[in-house]
This record gives C-alpha cells, structure tokens and sequence, in this order.
C-alpha cells in the first residue's frame, strides 16, 4: 500500500466506502462495494494485541466471494495516528500459511466448493470475505485504518477512524 494514502489524512474517512476515484494513481478503479469494520463494543486501548477484521461486500450488500490475493496478500492495511508519529503497514494474521492461500486462489487448485460461500462459484476466487489484522496500538490518539483488499482484479480502499484511549 503506498504510503500516499496518509495524503487523505486530514479529510474525514469514509468508514468503509471505498474512497473517491479521484486518487485513482495509488488505488487503481474501485468498485461500488463496501469495506466494513466488523468490531465489538470495547473501547480501543494501547498495548494489547488486537485483531481488527474487516469483512468485504458487494454491491448488493453481501459478502464478497471475490476477493483475490493482492501483492500476495489476502489485504493489506495501514495503522497511522492521525498527526504521523505511528505508522504501521500490517499484514493479515495468517491461520493458513500464505502459500496455501495462493494455491487456493489459483484456478487450477480450486475444484470443488471450499467453503460455504463459495457454492456453486468454482470460477471465482476463494479467499474469504474476511480479513483480520493483528495490531496493538503503541499510545493513544486518534488513528486511521486504511485497509485493502482486491476484488474481481480491482483494488478496494477504505478508512477507518478509530480513536485509541
Ligand atoms: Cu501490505
């Protein structure tokens, strides 16, 4: 993820929808889905692992079964305080090494349906409609989550306003 997506700091974030195309140089054509922070109630504080995840719909509201490996990674996200003193580019908590993941989005390894969202869809991707990022917040503040995943060969961007106690 470049790192000119803290360019967009300093408007207010979409909380999920997919930013404008007008930065289209770093994000390439999005799509009219929806990025949404599936979250519990607690409040976020500093200095515990958390994980955030992030569960990608289509334009109909349902989740996504076509989301791809985008730089080899089923998403991408960006952790930054809001005046930049804390950046952090994370990676999704791997359950399933990175390798199978490849091979399970590779049309040639994807035979029958792997999982429920996927029935009847061998065509398609199989990455889960989820992603889910480890992170701990360094100190308080007011921080940002951009997050991305790639859907149907277009990269999804979306922010995330969190505010850290
Ligand atoms: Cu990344």
């Amino acid at each position: 993820m470049p790192e000119t997506l803290t360019a967009s700091l300093d408007v207010p974030a979409t909380n999920g929808t997919p930013l404008s195309g007008d930065d289209g140089e770093w994000m390439g054509p999005t799509s009219n889905g929806h990025i949404a922070w599936v979250r519990d109630s607690q409040p976020l504080t500093t200095k515990r692992l958390t994980m955030f995840t992030f569960r990608a719909d289509d334009e109909s509201g349902a989740p996504a079964t076509d989301l791809e490996l985008y730089m080899g990674m089923p998403g991408h996200a960006i952790f930054v305080r809001r005046d930049r003193r804390v950046f952090a580019h994370v990676h999704p908590a791997g359950s399933a090494p990175m390798a199978s993941l490849a091979l399970a989005a590779a049309p040639t390894h994807i035979g029958h349906a792997t999982t429920p969202v996927q029935a009847g869809h061998e065509t398609h991707a199989t990455l889960p409609p989820t992603v889910t990022f480890p992170y701990g917040f360094p100190e308080p503040g007011d921080y940002r989550i951009f997050v991305q995943v790639k859907r149907a060969g277009r990269v999804e961007t979306a922010a995330f306003d969190a505010h850290v106690e």
